[in-house]
């Protein structure tokens, strides 16, 4: 049965609207920004980059953060990034619902407004916090760090993030994840990881979601797979249907592993930390 606790729990997150803008004009080509009269200086450059560093560089801390948070709870986090509408919300409300009875799921889903997919989720069954990001082409770790103690998962559970979709942003922003898993669908053609580079480098896992559709489309399986793998050759692949369920066993198996070192990693850390304490000689007070 959902849990409708936070159905109100729209969190109301600043966009990084200023820092977008210092960003793209930050990489503009040296013949758009150094000419007068509309040139930026080289200071003014300068000033810009170091602003798109910092931001980066709060973000890489704050998802230190998160990480060392979630592993301390044995918590498998991971960080679902795609194109719009490539089936995330599907794939998730699947998920979920394979996985009732089997221990706590709580799903974390970014969109720039509207609170509809954490409403499927919920409707699935785990609990969901929606975050708007308003002008925001991406969560950021910050946004993370603030949703997890008003979603507070359950100790070694599953925590997913459905990010904003889009296929560039979300590759640069670190939240604290295990891992990304990038999902492209077969009706957005072979050619996406080669001309969205960044986000299959990322990645750890990538779900070819909608293959119950390639009996109707021209979409080479094959291709798609090694245009992945040109970027990213470590990248693991799932061919999925949140349709008709294919694939879903292999999916859901991945993450069983996952939670499971999740959830072994904190033990162990926890009889270190204790064997610590009792060589030192430490009592409670
Ligand atoms: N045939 C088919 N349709 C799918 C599949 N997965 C998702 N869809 C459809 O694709 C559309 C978009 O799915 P969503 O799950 O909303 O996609 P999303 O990636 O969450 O979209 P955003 O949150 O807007 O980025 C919906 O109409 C789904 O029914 C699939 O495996 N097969
Ligand atoms: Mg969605």
């Amino acid at each position: 049965m959902p849990v409708r606790l936070l159905r109100s729990a729209t969190v109301g997150w600043r966009p990084l609207a200023a820092a977008a803008g210092s960003s793209v004009a930050a990489r503009r080509p040296e013949s758009a920004s150094s000419s007068a009269p509309t040139g930026r200086s080289e200071n003014d450059r300068g000033r810009m980059v170091r602003i798109e560093q910092d931001i980066l560089g709060r973000n890489d801390r704050l998802a230190q953060a998160n990480r060392r948070w979630l592993a301390e709870h044995g918590i498998f986090a991971l960080n679902l990034v795609s194109s719009p509408g490539s089936g995330k919300t599907s794939l998730l409300c699947r998920t979920v619902r394979a996985l009732a009875g089997e221990g706590s799921v709580a799903v974390i889903v970014g969109d720039q407004q509207t609170e509809f997919d954490a409403e499927r989720i919920r409707d699935s069954g785990a609990r969901a916090l929606q975050i708007n990001t308003g002008k925001g082409c991406h969560l950021d770790a910050a946004m993370v760090g603030r949703a997890l103690p008003v979603l507070a998962p359950a100790d070694d559970s599953l925590l997913l993030i459905e990010n904003v979709g889009n296929l560039v942003c979300p590759a640069a922003f670190d939240l604290g994840e295990a891992h990304k898993v990038v999902i492209l669908s077969v009706t957005e053609g072979e050619d996406k990881p080669l001309k969205y580079p960044d986000m299959f480098a990322a990645a750890e896992l990538m779900l070819l979601n909608k293959v119950d559709l390639l009996p109707h489309l021209c979409f080479d399986v094959a291709r798609a797979e090694a245009f992945a793998r040109r970027v990213n050759h470590r990248l693991q692949v799932i061919r999925v249907s949140a349709t008709s369920g294919e694939g879903m066993d292999r999916w859901l198996a991945w993450l069983r592993r996952g939670q499971a070192q999740a959830a072994d990693a904190r033990a162990a850390a926890a009889a270190e930390t204790d064997r610590h304490r009792r060589r030192s000689g430490w009592r409670p007070t």
